[in-house]
This record gives C-alpha cells, structure tokens and sequence, in this order.
C-alpha cells in the first residue's frame, strides 16, 4: 500500500470521534511495519489518550523501526496528556507520516522537530486537504481565533422556505431532518435567533442517536424577547442568550441555572458578531451550526461569516409569492452577489442535500 492509502485509513479511523473529540481535533495513527498494520488508533475525547498512544500499544514492540501515519502533527506538550511526539521516540519507531502541521499554537512544528531532533524521519503533507477539511473546526479556532460556521437552510426547489401565510412545516422529509440533527452532535454550538425560537418552537438540542455531547444553544435576542417559558428552555444544557449589551436582563426574571447571558455592542446591523465569535472560542466552541431565519442567514453571507452552506432543497415549488429562503440586499450588478461553489451533492431520503463554500474568486 502506499502512503496514501494508510493515511486515507487514519483519517477514517480519525472519523470515528466525529460526534465526541470536540473541542480536540480528531486523530487517526496507523502503524505500519513490513507493509502489515500492526496497531491502529484514534483520539476519543478531550483528557483520554491521544490517537498515537492507542495505536503504539497495540503495536507493542513492533512499533520498532516502523512507519507511523498520523493525521495531525504528534504534540509536543504536556496538555491533558503528556507528549506524543516522546512516546513515539521511547518506541524507536523509524519514520512518521504526517498529514498536516498542528495549527496549535502549543505544537506548530515543535512536534516534527523534536521526531528530527531524535533522528527520525518525518513527512508532511500526505492527504492534507482531506486531514484540514476533517478538523476545519479546530484549525478555524487555532488560526482565526474564530469557529468554523456552517449556515443550514431548508428550502424548496425554487429557494423558499415557507408560503406567503407563513406556513412551512415540513418542507424537507425526515430524513432530511435526522441528517440536521446529526450535525447539531457534531458542533459545539447551535446559533439562532429569538425569533426562530419562538416561530418554531425551537428546542435547538441535538437528537441523533449519535450524540455524545450537546452543543451549546447560542441564541441572539438583541432586544431581551425571550422569557423563561420559551420551549429551548424545557431542556436542560447550556444556553447562551446574546442581547445588546445597552439593555440589562430584568433582574426580578428567575431564569434555569443553564441560561446565561451576554452582551455585545449593536448597530443598524446588528448584533456585534464578531464579538460573539471571539467569545465562542474563548470557550472552545470549533464549529457553530446555524439554524435561522433568512434575516440572519442573509446577514451571515452578505458579511461573508457563513463559511460552508447545507442546503437541503425539497422536491416541491412555493413559486414566486412565497417567502425566500435568504433576504440580501437589492444587487444591480451580478458581480456583486456572493458566489460559492458546490462541493458535494447527495440525495438524503427524498430531498437534495447540497454543500457549498464561498468562493472568493
Ligand atoms: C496528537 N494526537 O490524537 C491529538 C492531538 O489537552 P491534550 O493533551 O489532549 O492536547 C490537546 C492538543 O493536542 C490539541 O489542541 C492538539 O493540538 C493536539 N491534539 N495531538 O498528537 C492526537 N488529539
Ligand atoms: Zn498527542
């Protein structure tokens, strides 16, 4: 096999903590001696081992002069485990294969160099859009200081999300639904707006049989609407209610123990998002996943914070004098609107999945 193809199976092994690393990356290692893989690993969550120390005690002392793929930079720091980059010297293993530089701050090629500096051979680069993509949530917090967003939107065929009377449920089937919740499990963090809550009835909790961790409920309710009847508030977990930070929570409302409150500077714009991202990795939050209405989704791209769109289109039309899915401004040339490109397309149940990033040209 070749470096590819053991590399192709850490990242996939990586995959497997998709639902629980957060906000660690997610780490594969495959340990490779006279072309057998003799130990295989992966990082299940933040304060257990990492992916190298599973795989090196599998491989026992057959790590010896072998060949180690792993998908992120082995780290060189005492964090909540000591130093993989060490374990791998003690186990005199030969070479190490890696797919990309840990964009750890803590880390950022001291890892590599101490593997040099021990006399043994590194490699980087192997698969490293695929490793990059994979943990675009924790390389977004690490070189940003900002969470990767993705922005869902549900609309039908034709880009509406709901008739003109305002009725909307359900455009998109269960599956369609199902995948939604799915990703809620794989963020950190669900953004919306006081005004979806209350539409919709939102409780903004994952329920995908996959969850591990819940994600933090991120709510903007620039003007203080929410009281504590809202149903986002029956379940318990963290929740963060973004207000401007000009107004004060009435003092005399009892809110649950999981309800905080934050608040940032607004303008005829809105809510200081910037603000809010920082903060949002400040606690470790790698991806928010938006679920809002199309005031803030336009906002979201007219500003260019939407980094990668879910669009799941339904096989039906509301035709023109339904509600549009995102509310933009009113372009006069076509060179100004913001453009993406599509990279996947997927069928989920009846209804059409479709990912897209922005592209800035
Ligand atoms: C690796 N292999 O499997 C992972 C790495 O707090 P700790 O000790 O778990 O350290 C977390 C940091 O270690 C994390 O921010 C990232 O830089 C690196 N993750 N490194 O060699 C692994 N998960
Ligand atoms: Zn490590």
């Amino acid at each position: 096999m070749t470096d590819k193809l053991y590399m192709e199976r850490a990242l996939a092994l990586a995959a497997q903590a998709q639902y629980s690393a957060a906000p660690n990356p997610m780490v594969g290692c495959v340990i490779v001696r006279d072309q057998q893989i003799v130990g295989e690993g992966w990082h299940r969550r933040a304060g257990e081992a990492h992916a190298e120390v599973h795989a090196l005690q599998q491989a026992g002392a057959a790590a010896k002069g072998a060949t180690v793929y792993v998908t992120l930079e082995p780290c060189s720091h005492f964090g909540r485990t000591p130093p993989c980059a060490n374990a791998l010297i003690e186990a005199e293993v030969a070479e190490v294969v890696v797919a990309m530089v840990d964009p750890n701050p803590q880390v950022a090629g001291r890892g590599l160099a101490a593997l040099e500096a021990a006399g043994i051979k590194t490699k980087v680069g192997v698969c490293e859009a695929q490793a990059r993509w994979l943990i675009r949530g924790f390389v977004s917090r690490m070189t940003r200081s900002r969470p990767w967003l993705q922005v869902k939107m549900a609309s039908s065929l034709d880009g509406n999300i709901a008739l003109a009377n305002g009725e909307s449920q359900w455009l998109t089937g269960p599956d369609a639904r199902a995948d939604v919740h799915r990703f809620r499990a794989r963020s950190s963090a669900v953004l919306s707006t006081a005004k979806t809550v209350l539409c919709d009835q939102a409780k903004l909790t994952a329920r995908a049989p996959e969850t591990v961790q819940q994600p933090l409920r991120v709510v903007l309710d620039r003007s203080l609407q929410l009281t504590p009847e809202a149903a986002l508030f029956a379940q318990t977990g963290p929740i963060l209610l973004v207000h401007d930070q000009a107004l004060q929570p009435n003092a005399e409302v009892v809110w649950p123990q999981h309800v905080e409150h934050f608040g940032v500077a607004a303008d005829g714009q809105g809510l200081d998002l910037e603000a809010l991202w920082q903060e949002l990795a400040r606690r470790e939050i790698n991806i928010v996943w938006t679920e809002c209405g199309a005031t803030l989704a336009g906002r979201l791209i007219e500003q260019g914070w939407a980094d990668e769109l879910i669009v799941y289109l339904a096989p039906q039309v509301l035709g023109h004098q339904a509600q549009s899915m995102l509310q933009l401004p009113n372009y006069s040339e076509l060179q100004q609107t913001p453009k993406f490109k599509f990279t996947e397309t997927r069928l989920i149940g009846a209804d059409l999945r479709l990912i897209a990033i922005p592209d800035n040209g």
